[in-house]
């Protein structure tokens, strides 16, 4: 039987409309093998062990429902108030809670035993994200032997921000399950090969590839990117100028969930410090989109707060009757929108205190004119920033540093732009998410089995490290 694909992820997409670049790398491949999308229904709900058919064709989608109390453990606790901060090196914000871990782990063998029961033993899975970290260790205690990738959105932690875990030990154990680990940067991959060297469970094999008791996951890094033609649509689409009342002379763009890993904050003090000491005269202005984002978790209700106060103040502070200088929306804005603002801007702040990638700085550089583009100012800690090596890089951490930046962009002369630009581009179209996708798939469907895997398996290389070294590739 034909092999087909099934995606897993925590959030299932419903609709085409607003897609982004993962939703439409995964499309084409999905709909050629005839594979099926499973992740958790927008409604909560109870669950009756029956997955239901969402979204339409051209491949099947399948939701499991959330109850109340799963999307407050597993959800908003465990994965957004334990993983992310942790992940995102904000210790002081991981929030313990009884019962978010054991809901953790209880939602992920629910979902083990749905996809146990939809998949054929040729089928691949690929699952998303630090919501399902352990799929693959309940799907294996069920007997599943598929070859299972998972690939991480946010960074990888560091080796000593993973003892603020209640049970420290689970997170190698449970990567340990998959065949191949997918990890945005070759930093991330640094950083994953750490936490297995200090595990004395850990074996390097000569392929890199780490052995972990009687099972060999390959680890690599597979930068991200977006549907370049996809959002460069967006340019001709739609009539209204959406500055049709006043055009900015300078306009600076940032784009972004409203998230305490953006450096926001930071970011509007920076571009308040830039009209301080901005040439006489001039009327920047600053627009900022960031629709809100797992309200219900106190750290994103203080940052929505603490950002409302630092632009009232920076408005208050410089604004004239016709002159507003940062325009806050706090909502979300049409996806077909972005390219055609990314376009007007001069520049585009990009200052995560960490990100696994940032998809917006792929974005803006994308939706520019390459004979008149404007400058992406980009924070060293966005996983982007490794290989985006032209973009004006700063350390969000320092205000006085990115105001500088906005300065050096607004001045830039043309032929610093284009070529900065062109470098950047470069780097968007080599990592177009049709071909992430399509690397990732490929070697998955080549990864070393675990050990008792080959020698159950006939006729497959039963030595578990040859295979190993002529096709696993370890970025370190
Ligand atoms: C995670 C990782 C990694 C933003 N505002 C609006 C809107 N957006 C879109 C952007 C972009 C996407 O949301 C945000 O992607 P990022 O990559 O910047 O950040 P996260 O959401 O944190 O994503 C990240 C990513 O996964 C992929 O692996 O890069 O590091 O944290 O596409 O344009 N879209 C619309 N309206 C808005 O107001 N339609």
């Amino acid at each position: 039987m034909p092999s087909k694909l099934i995606v897993v992820s925590n959030r299932i997409p419903m609709g085409d409309s607003s897609s982004g670049g993962l939703v439409v790398a995964l499309h084409d491949v999905l709909a050629r093998s005839g594979g099926l999308w499973v992740g958790a229904h927008p409604d909560t709900g109870s669950d009756d062990r029956t997955l239901e058919l969402v979204g339409s064709e051209p491949y099947r989608r399948l939701a499991f429902r959330l109850s109340e109390t799963d999307l407050k453990n597993y959800y908003l606790g465990f994965s957004n108030s334990v993983l992310w901060p942790l992940c995102h090196r904000r210790g002081d914000l991981v929030d313990h809670q009884p019962g978010f871990e054991e809901a953790y782990r209880a939602v992920n063998r629910r979902i083990a035993l749905r996809i146990a029961e939809l998949a054929d033993p040729e089928d691949l899975l690929w699952v998303h994200d630090y919501h399902l970290l352990p799929l693959a260790y309940e799907l294996r205690s069920l007997g599943v032997r598929n070859r299972i990738g998972f690939f991480l959105h946010i960074p990888f932690p560091a080796l000593g921000d993973l003892s603020m875990l209640a049970n420290p030990e689970n997170f190698a154990e449970w990567i340990s399950h998959y065949n191949l680990l997918g990890l945005q940067t070759r930093g991330d991959v640094a950083r994953c090969l750490e936490m297995y060297r200090a595990d004395p469970r850990a074996e390097f094999l000569p392929s890199g590839c780490v052995r972990f008791r009687d099972r060999i996951t390959t680890i690599r890094s597979f930068p991200i990117g977006i549907d370049v033609e996809g959002f460069r649509a967006g340019l001709l689409e739609g009539e209204d100028c959406p500055f049709a009342q006043e055009k900015p002379e300078a306009l600076i763009i940032g784009v972004d969930r409203l998230d305490y890993t953006k450096g926001l904050l930071n970011r509007f003090r920076a571009f308040g410090r830039y009209l301080e000491t901005r040439p006489e005269g001039t009327r920047p202005c600053f627009l900022q989109i960031a629709p809100p984002s797992r309200e219900k978790v106190q750290a994103y209700q203080d940052i929505t707060r603490e950002l409302e106060e630092i632009s009232g103040h920076i408005n208050g502070a410089y604004a004239e009757i016709d002159w507003t200088p940062i325009r806050y929306i706090h909502r979300n804005v049409e996806r077909k929108s972005l390219a055609r603002l990314h376009n007007m801007a001069q520049a585009c702040l990009v200052t995560s205190l960490a990100d696994g990638m940032n998809l917006v700085a792929k974005e803006f550089v994308a939706a520019q004119d390459p004979g008149d583009p404007g400058v992406l100012i980009l924070s060293r800690f966005a996983g982007a920033a490794e290989d985006m090596t032209e973009a004006l890089q700063v350390n969000p951490y320092d205000v006085e540093d990115i105001a500088a930046a906005i300065r050096q962009a607004l001045a830039m002369p043309k032929l610093e732009r284009v070529a900065r630009h062109r470098a950047c581009m470069d780097v968007v179209e080599d990592t177009e998410s049709s071909v992430w996708a399509k690397t990732f798939l490929k070697v998955l469907g080549k990864c070393p089995l675990s050990l008792t895997e080959k020698l159950l398996t006939p006729g497959k290389d039963s030595s578990g490290t040859e295979e190993a070294e002529s096709d696993a590739e370890v970025h370190r």
